[in-house]
């Protein structure tokens, strides 16, 4: 952990003079304007938050720290953590400090057990995760350093330690999510000697006799990490920290943006709709039957799942990824083959259709039939892995907004009467 805390501290000083001067040269200039299409239809395209993690260059997709995610593929966890907040991966020796340090701050609280059995039966994995992490709070660092009167410039310290204590459980609370809502028998202790994604794996407790499914989440946690500032999930945890909740507070909120079917919960909703037309069409549809079920879809006023995106307008090349590791290691499996024929197909029929700005599938169109062909088969459970590589990603944004000390967010709203007056109409 020193490692880690040492690398951000010598970072910092250097990335506030930075936005100091150019704040102090440039702090008036205009950077973006925003129309009343804008301003009616979810800020799209407004550039008015800061991102220093990552970036979604529209026709390029994901790049961590100006690295495309296609190259990050091998890479472990720890790794992307490490590179989200300092900028740099880690060298061997960095990794494995933050590997043990995750192992020291892995246990988890007896009482998070209890809520979790306590609640109801059909909760959605979703609710489940997210209060695990809400009833955490009481754990926070920074709440004990802010209320001691720590000064602002040292904030970031107790928020990398809740980042740390945070991240470091979140394996063994999703997998206890898995088992107590699907019934899979007791909770698995950890391994000491597994990696926090082999942890996960080994918690979760499917059978994996050829590794490959371990192998599947490596990546998959991997190329679920961030996705820049503006997406619901990282804006909600950006602007609930912004008024100083702790990291607890922060990430459970922006998790239950990620809830939504629009958002992360699209890679429970994809798989469903893929096995749907299986289960219609008595297996891997053709080319006719699929256009048809795709215009069935939408002409019912739905969207197709997995496809399109308010930034991307190429094909998401996270979901290459996963196509490329489906195309090596199951290319039969029909569940996988009707994912590849539906983006075959379902890209003509969008751009037909002539509303979405990127007909191209996303991150969610193909993950969800690898898992289930892996034997994860609980779909509703799909968005709590998604969650679980992507407190990465909101955790490393909270730490460098509140490192250079961004102000509470507040932009101004106005009623529809005054955007008349605004506007002269
Ligand atoms: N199927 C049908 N219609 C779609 C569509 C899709 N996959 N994607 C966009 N559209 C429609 C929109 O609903 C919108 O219609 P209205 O004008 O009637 O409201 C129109 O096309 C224009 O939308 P857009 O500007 O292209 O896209 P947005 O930025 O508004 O929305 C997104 C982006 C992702 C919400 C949308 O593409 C969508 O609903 N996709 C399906 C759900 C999905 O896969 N979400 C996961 C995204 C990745 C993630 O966050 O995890």
């Amino acid at each position: 952990m020193a490692t880690l805390k040492q690398r951000m501290a010598e970072l910092i000083p250097g990335m506030r003079d930075e936005i100091r001067s150019l704040l102090k040269e440039h702090g008036d200039k205009v950077v973006s304007e925003v129309s009343l299409t804008q301003a009616y239809g979810g800020m799209r395209g407004v550039k008015a938050m800061v991102c220093d993690t990552s970036e979604v260059p529209p026709d390029r997709g994901l790049l961590v720290r100006d690295i495309p995610i296609g190259e990050l593929t091998d890479r472990l966890p720890e790794e992307i953590f490490y590179l989200l907040c300092v900028g740099k991966l880690p060298t061997a020796e960095d990794l494995e400090d933050l590997k043990a340090d995750y192992r020291k701050r892995a246990e988890v609280p007896g009482y998070v057990w209890d809520v979790l059995k306590a609640m109801p039966a059909d909760s959605h994995p979703m609710a489940m995760f997210d209060t695990c992490i809400l009833v955490m709070q009481r754990e926070s660092e920074f709440v004990k350093a802010y209320n001691s009167g720590v000064k602002k410039t040292e904030y970031w310290e107790s928020t990398l330690e809740d980042s740390l204590n945070l991240l470091a459980k979140l394996p063994a609370i999703a997998a206890g999510v898995y088992r107590i809502r699907f019934n899979k028998g007791d909770l698995i202790d950890p391994d000491p000697n597994l990696d926090w994604g082999g942890n996960y794996v080994h918690m979760l407790g499917i059978d994996d006799p050829t590794g490959d499914f371990k192998a599947l989440m490596r990546l998959y946690l991997t190329l679920h990490c961030d996705h820049e500032g503006g997406n619901v999930s990282a804006h909600a945890t950006h602007c609930i920290g912004s008024a100083l909740s702790d990291a607890y507070y922060a990430v459970s909120g922006g998790l239950n943006g990620l809830a939504g079917p629009l958002h992360g919960l699209a890679n429970q909703e994809c798989l469903s709709w893929v096995l749907e037309t299986m289960e219609k069409f008595g297996g891997k549809p053709t080319d006719e039957q699929l256009t048809q079920f795709a215009w069935d879809t939408l002409n019912s006023g739905k969207v197709i799942p997995g496809y399109g995106h308010a930034v991307l307008r190429v094909t998401d090349p996270r979901f290459t990824a996963f196509r490329e590791f489906g195309l090596k290691h199951c290319p039969d499996d029909p569940t996988f083959a009707t994912v590849s024929k539906v983006y075959d197909i379902v890209p003509g029929v969008l751009k037909e259709h002539g509303k979405a700005k990127n007909p191209w599938p996303n991150v969610d169109a193909g993950s969800g039939s690898l898992l289930y062909n892996y034997g994860l088969k609980e779909f509703p459970y799909y968005t709590v892995l998604f969650a679980v590589s992507r407190a990465m990603g909101m955790c490393s944004q909270l730490l460098v907004s509140r490192a250079w000390g961004e102000a509470i967010e507040r932009p101004k709203s106005l009623t529809t009467p005054k955007f008349k007056v605004l506007l002269g109409v």
